[in-house]
């Protein structure tokens, strides 16, 4: 794994809330974890959120459920997906381009996008989850080539600093964002096609989203999300399993060592 970082793309991801790192994994790296996570995902059947998350269902969003096949939280059950969405080398990373003390897991997704998918709208990530935070970050890794045709990420630049925790869902409609947030689209996105092994990081509050398939394979990535250590909740369930999340109030840290495990500190 290549987790070295320089300042150039440290100072970059600050200042434009995204960033590509190339070759995080090797080629063996790559199969390890594109097996793993081909076999979570076919273990899941319908249910979204694996090992015991809240319960939600594939099958009820006909435009929704083809924007990508997504499950979550499949390190709860995988041990290699554990390794590595876990791996203090890549909490270290986050970090250095967040500076923060440490992170702990939020949550992961597999998202595959299928042949011919609908395109991702145009969102935010945080006001989606259950803390509210200017430095939650996630990783996307590409586990087979995401290309212009087949639904890369694209970002906008610089539009962290210009987001509040509104949430305008992922519509439909690509454009709903911009209804809230007009001045985002004073600048043009950026796409980032990657190869497989490559990933990106992008802040929680970073505009982006993806085209739609143009082709009749499929694109692969695998993505966590992570909270900087101390987020406190902000009375949203999102993914969070009921029992534990009627047993949270307002402002209570984020501290569950067994849905939130620390991932560097
Ligand atoms: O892969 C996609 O189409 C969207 C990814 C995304 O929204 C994310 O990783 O936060
Ligand atoms: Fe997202």
């Amino acid at each position: 794994m290549n987790t070295e970082l320089n300042q150039e793309q440290t100072d970059n991801y600050q200042r434009d809330g995204f960033i590509a790192h190339r070759g995080l994994l090797s080629a063996d790296e790559v199969s390890e974890l594109k097996v793993a996570v081909l076999e979570a995902v076919g273990s899941m059947g319908k249910r979204k959120v694996a090992g015991g998350g809240r319960n939600m269902v594939a099958g009820e969003d006909e435009f929704y459920d083809q924007v990508f096949t997504q499950r979550l939280n499949l390190w709860r059950i995988n041990d290699t997906i554990k390794r590595y969405m876990l791996n203090s080398r890549i909490g270290a990373m986050m970090c250095a381009l967040e500076g923060v003390e440490g992170f702990r897991v939020w949550h992961d997704q597999a998202l595959i996008k299928e042949a011919y998918d609908n395109p991702t709208g145009w969102h935010l990530d945080n006001p989606f989850w259950s803390f509210s935070s200017r430095h939650a970050i996630s990783i996307w890794i590409a586990l087979e080539p995401a290309t212009f045709q087949n639904g890369c990420m694209w970002s906008v630049p610089e539009s962290h600093k210009l987001a509040r925790f509104d949430n305008s869902g992922i519509e439909f409609n690509m454009k709903a964002l911009f209804k809230i947030y007009p001045e985002m689209m004073m600048a043009d996105s950026v796409g980032v096609p990657m190869a497989p092994g490559d990933c990106s990081f992008h802040n929680g509050l970073t505009a982006h989203g993806a085209g739609a398939s143009m082709t009749r394979g499929r694109r692969i990535a695998m993505t966590c999300a992570y909270m900087p250590v101390g987020s406190t909740f902000n009375g949203q369930q999102n993914i969070l399993a009921e029992d534990y999340f009627e047993s949270l109030k307002e402002g209570d840290v984020l501290d569950n060592d067994d849905w939130n495990p620390v991932v560097f500190i």
